[in-house]
């Protein structure tokens, strides 16, 4: 037996009729459906942005700097696949790999086979990782035991130093970043919890932006007892390198008497290099590096960036990048709203345990939003900075 068609044509008229309505509204109710769950912006969610193939010339010189270990491929793998997926697959960005030692060929093999676009590999030369000839190395051996003993967090490692030391001053003086005006830092084991559609280098040239960050978060000021105090002596010898409308009001509540330990977290940020390589930087960077601190305490690079560039930057010089999903092992920062949507974002932005801004450790993103801009809105600043009666 076939089909049970109807012999009668009139039967199967109404049948036929029946069957094309019913699929009309199938169909009409879909489209209705998927108008008012993206809320008219359905469009959107489809729109390809410009994609640049991996040899063409790019509107920003830019690239991915990772620091890493040769052991480092298999997380790295798992971190370029994210970066790749979320957002470079379409934007071709070129990769720098950086190392204290050379890397293995299956390194190389294991990181270039994760893009299209182009990758470079570098040794960092050896003064860049080792001790300037005015550091005691007893006085700093004795430090790290004396840290490692009070459970000081990596208080007891060496290398640890080095690579903040590296991160904080000299990742922008290594050959092959000489040839890119800005970068994004990427590390092993992260994860991109949203797609990022828009290029965020085109962003920040085009806003001229020059730190960029998502996640802002306490410093454990066990690593830095003396920081600040160094900070201050550098301030008090270069006034000039202070801007009216910086961000200091972040970092310090009593109008730079103590430092709150806010920072932005560095494994992620995207930074215009002119800001490192300008003359305050420098000035500033060697100043830290002849204090000492960087062996006989354990300064992070994350808050040396950060309390550069909450100082010497105009704050709508700093962007933060709240519509980036990123997880670092520890924390991750989600965005709500309309941008998780939008953005296919993955992450739960209430999780209680790893999105920051749920967290007492992120007071210090949720309070960026208290700083108004200024000069656009000046008006506002100054209202701002007479009704909390600080400099800012
Ligand atoms: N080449 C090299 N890279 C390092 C070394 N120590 C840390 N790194 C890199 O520096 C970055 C920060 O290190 P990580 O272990 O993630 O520290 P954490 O994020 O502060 O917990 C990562 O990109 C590491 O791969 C080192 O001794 N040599
Ligand atoms: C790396 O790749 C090359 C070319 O495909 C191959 O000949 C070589 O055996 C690989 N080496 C390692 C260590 O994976
Ligand atoms: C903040 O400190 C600066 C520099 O030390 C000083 O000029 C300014 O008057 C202070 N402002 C307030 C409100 O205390
Ligand atoms: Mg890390």
């Amino acid at each position: 037996m076939g089909m049970m068609v109807p012999r009668s044509p009139l039967l199967r008229y109404m049948l036929a009729a029946v069957a094309l309505l019913s699929l009309y509204g199938l169909v009409h109710v879909n489209y209705e459906r998927a108008t008012s769950l993206f809320n008219g912006r359905h469009l959107e969610l489809y729109e390809r942005p410009v994609s640049y193939q991996p040899g063409d010339p790019k509107p920003v010189k830019a690239c991915f700097t990772i620091l890493s270990r040769n052991h480092d491929w298999r997380s790295l793998r798992e971190s370029m696949k994210q970066i790749e997926d979320r957002f470079n697959h379409r934007f071709n960005y070129p990769y720098v790999f950086l190392n204290d030692k050379p890397f293995t060929e299956e390194f190389i093999n294991m990181t270039r086979s994760m893009t299209q676009a182009e990758v470079y590999y570098g040794e960092i030369p050896k003064e860049h990782w080792s001790y300037p000839e005015w550091i005691d190395q007893e006085k700093a051996k004795r430090s790290r035991e004396e840290m490692d003993k009070n459970k000081v967090m990596y208080g007891g490692s060496e290398s640890y130093r080095h690579m903040c030391r590296f991160e904080s001053g000299l990742f922008f003086k290594h050959p092959l970043m000489q040839q890119f005006d800005y970068y994004w830092r990427l590390e092993p084991g992260i994860e991109y919890l949203c797609d990022i559609n828009y290029d965020p280098f085109l962003y920040m040239k085009q806003r001229n932006i020059r730190y960029g960050w998502t996640i802002g978060i306490f410093e454990l000021m066990n690593t830095i007892p003396t920081l600040w105090d160094s900070v201050k002596k550098f301030v008090k010898q270069h006034p000039e390198t202070i801007p009216e409308h910086n961000s200091l009001w972040w970092v310090s509540r009593d109008n730079g008497t103590t430092y709150n330990g806010c920072h932005f977290w560095s494994n992620f940020e995207i930074a215009d290099l002119s800001f490192y390589r300008s003359e305050q930087y420098t000035k500033f960077f060697d100043f830290l590096d002849r204090e000492g601190g960087f062996f006989y305490e354990r300064w992070g690079d994350a808050p040396v960036h950060s309390i550069a560039a909450a100082l010497f930057l105009q704050k709508e010089e700093v962007h933060w990048f709240d519509d980036i999903g990123y997880l670092h092992p520890g924390w991750q920062h989600c965005p709500s709203g309309d941008a998780w949507l939008q953005n296919r974002c993955t992450c739960d932005p209430s999780d209680k345990d790893k999105t920051i801004t749920n967290a007492d450790w992120g007071k210090c993103s949720r309070e960026w939003a208290l700083l108004p801009d200024t000069p656009p809105n000046y008006r506002k600043a100054l209202a701002f900075s007479k009704q909390r009666s600080i400099a800012f």
